[in-house]
Parts: C-alpha cells; structure tokens; sequence
C-alpha cells in the first residue's frame, strides 16, 4: 500500500487536491481511502469527502502526530478491511514536524508501506510572504509555514491560475534557492491534467530509505499553533418561507465580513451546507475575495450547516463574532436556527506520541 502524506498550510490545496486525485483513480478502479486531521471533532473535511463518495476517515482533537495510533488504526483498518491501494492522509495546515512524528515512527511500524510526504504552498500566499505583504504578520506562522517546505519530498506550488507569470518566477527562484533539490510541481489542482501529473510523481517515487527529521524549535512552533484559534460548530437552519439558503448565505458572509473587517488573519473559513438532496463546501483562505455563494435561488426550508474556522485570534473573540452574525440573522429574517455542538480553543502544545 501506499501512504501519500500530504501537508501544507491551512488552505493551500490539499483537500481539493486529494478529491480530484480520487476521482482518477477512482476512474481507474484503484481502491482508495482518505484520513483528514483537525483540531475538533466536527471536521469539513472529512463530511465534504464523504458527499463526494470517497471513503473517509477521521483523525480528531489534535493533529495526526499526537495521535498517531488513531492514524495508525484508521491506515491498518483501511489495509485489512478495505484492501486500499492508496491512502491519502492530510495533515492539519497549521501541523509540522510529519517526518519525526508521523513518517519515521509508521516506517518502523509498517515496513512495507511506500510513504511519500507531498506538501501544498499557495502560489499567491507564497508570493506575497516573499515580497514582505502577506496578511499573516506573526513570525511563529512564518516560521511553521517554512518548516513545511522543508519537510516535502514534493513541493506542490498549488493554484498557479491565480498569479501571473511574473510572481510565479519568483516563487520559483526563490524556492530553487532556499529548498534544493527538492522536486517541484506547478499545479492548478482544478485541473485534471494538474493533478494526473502529481499522481503520476506519486506513483513513481522511489522507496525513501531515510530522511533527516526536521530541527524544530517547539515553543514556537507551539505558540504559532495557539495563535490561530479553532471554532466547529453544527447548526441547522429552518424557515418558514422557504429562505434557509439565503440565511446560510448571511451567515456565511455575515462572519467572513466581521473576521476581514477586524482585520483578523483567516488561516481557513470552511462551511458544509447540506440541504435536501444537496450539498456544497465553501470555503474562504487568505488569499481569496470571499465572492463565493451558495447558489441562491432554490427555496429551502431547513438547511444543515458545519462551520470549521482558523482564524489568527482568540477563541473568545472567534465565538463571539460568530454568536453575534447568527443573533443578527435570526433578527432579520423570519427563521429558527439551533446550535448542537460546538467548541472554540487554542490548540494545545503539541506533544507527539513519538518523535524520532
Ligand atoms: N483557483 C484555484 N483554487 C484552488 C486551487 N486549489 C484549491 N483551491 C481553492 O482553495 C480553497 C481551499 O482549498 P482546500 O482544498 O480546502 O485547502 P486545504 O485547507 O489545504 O485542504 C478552496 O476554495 C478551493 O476551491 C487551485 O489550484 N486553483
Ligand atoms: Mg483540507
């Protein structure tokens, strides 16, 4: 079997990726699985890949590193109960350290397995950290997010179709400079061709005999981690009027609003909308206009919503925006909307389960 790690910051990618990758293999009758990892329990990710049919499971409260038996558990169930080719697990965008934590202990447990460590860098958030204007100002999150790089057997510079030629040469040379020898792929991962081109890096990778653990100083990578606080939390929308798709789309931009005019740094916005006989993720990262909808027209009467949120603030500051845009909604529009469960935090220090 073959396990595809697959990092890189909070909104780079990876998941779009992974989902297109499943389809061509899917198309090609490889069987293929998909871990997620976050930092709650209530994860987009895992409920966007399962709408799409792609088998899913996930790791929770924590990243994969400081719960490696439940990633272990998910890959050895994903092995024996499922006879899995491929296993694609994505790693929390916020999350480093993979080789020391994730790579080398699981090369120990499971011999056999070909590993290949993928990681995604947004094509503009890259530029706009090289030419000094990127949103995110804390050098703890520069940090993590150089940390990542290093880490990747293949650096995927992802959604090159956003950026011209000119920053994209820069991108480049820069990373030529700083990252030698690594392999580097130039991809739009809404493109098939794209991603066909990463699986196929994939699929020819040679066995990695060894790889060098990064040097990683944990305090910062530990306050980077607690600086993007972490919000999930299940509502469900009910109107009267047939209006629950305009609602979700209040307060899917109702908090996007409130967080960009705070000037709050998003790491990742991510909503799951489901309705009767449909559903759709949206999505909003750092470098995006927030022009996304929901297709507005249909009416609907009761709407399923998850919202994930890593947003460069504290967790009281991120549930109290997000209490304050449901309080005005539900002002003014004739609708209901119920809570279930919800958590905000800091993530906690990160302490693998084994670090070699
Ligand atoms: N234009 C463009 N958008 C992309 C590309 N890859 C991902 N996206 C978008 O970027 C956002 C974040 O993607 P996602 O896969 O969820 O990122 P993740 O957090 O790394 O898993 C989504 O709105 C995607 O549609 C790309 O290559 N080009
Ligand atoms: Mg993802």
């Amino acid at each position: 079997m073959k396990l595809f790690l697959i990092g890189g910051f909070l909104g780079s990618g990876k998941t779009t990726a992974i989902l297109k990758a499943s389809q061509l293999l899917e198309s090609e009758g490889v069987p293929m699985a998909v871990v997620t990892n976050d930092q709650g329990d209530q994860q987009v990710d895992a409920a966007f890949f399962r709408s799409q049919g792609v088998q899913a499971e996930e790791v929770s409260n924590g990243c994969f590193c400081c719960n490696f038996d439940r990633l272990d558990h998910h890959i050895g169930r994903m092995l024996e109960d499922f006879n899995a080719e491929v296993v694609f697990a994505e790693s929390v965008g916020s999350c480093t350290d993979l080789i020391a934590t994730v790579a080398k202990p699981m090369a120990r447990l499971r011999p056999d397995l070909r590993m290949i460590i993928s990681v995604f860098t947004d094509a503009d958030l890259l530029a706009s950290l090289i030419e000094g204007s990127a949103r995110f100002t804390s050098d703890d999150l520069r940090y993590i997010y150089k940390k990542q790089l290093e880490e990747a057997d293949i650096l995927v510079v992802n959604k090159i179709d956003l950026i011209p030629p000119s920053r994209l040469e820069l991108v480049r040379q820069t990373i030529t400079e700083e990252y030698p020898g690594k392999v580097l792929l130039f991809q739009n991962s809404l493109k098939d061709e794209d991603v066909r081109a990463w699986l196929d890096t994939l699929n020819e990778w040679p066995i990695v005999g060894h790889r060098n653990s990064l040097e990683l100083d944990y305090d910062r990578y530990g306050d980077g981690e607690a600086q993007l606080a972490w919000l999930d939390k299940s509502l469900v929308i009910s109107s009267p009027y047939g209006e629950a798709v305009r609602v979700a789309d209040r307060i899917i931009h109702g908090i996007y609003s409130s967080l960009m005019s705070r000037n709050l740094a998003i790491g990742h916005l991510k909503f799951f909308v489901e309705g009767e006989n449909w559903n759709k993720k949206i999505s909003f990262t750092m470098t995006d206009s927030g022009s996304e909808q929901l297709s507005g027209s249909q009416k609907e009467t009761n709407l399923k919503m998850l919202i994930n949120a890593r947003v460069q603030t504290d967790p009281e500051q991120l549930t109290q925006i997000v209490h304050d845009v449901l309080n005005n909604v539900v002002a003014m529009y004739a609708c209901k909307i119920e809570v279930g469960r919800w958590t905000a935090f800091s993530p906690a220090y990160p302490r693998p389960t084994y670090r070699i």
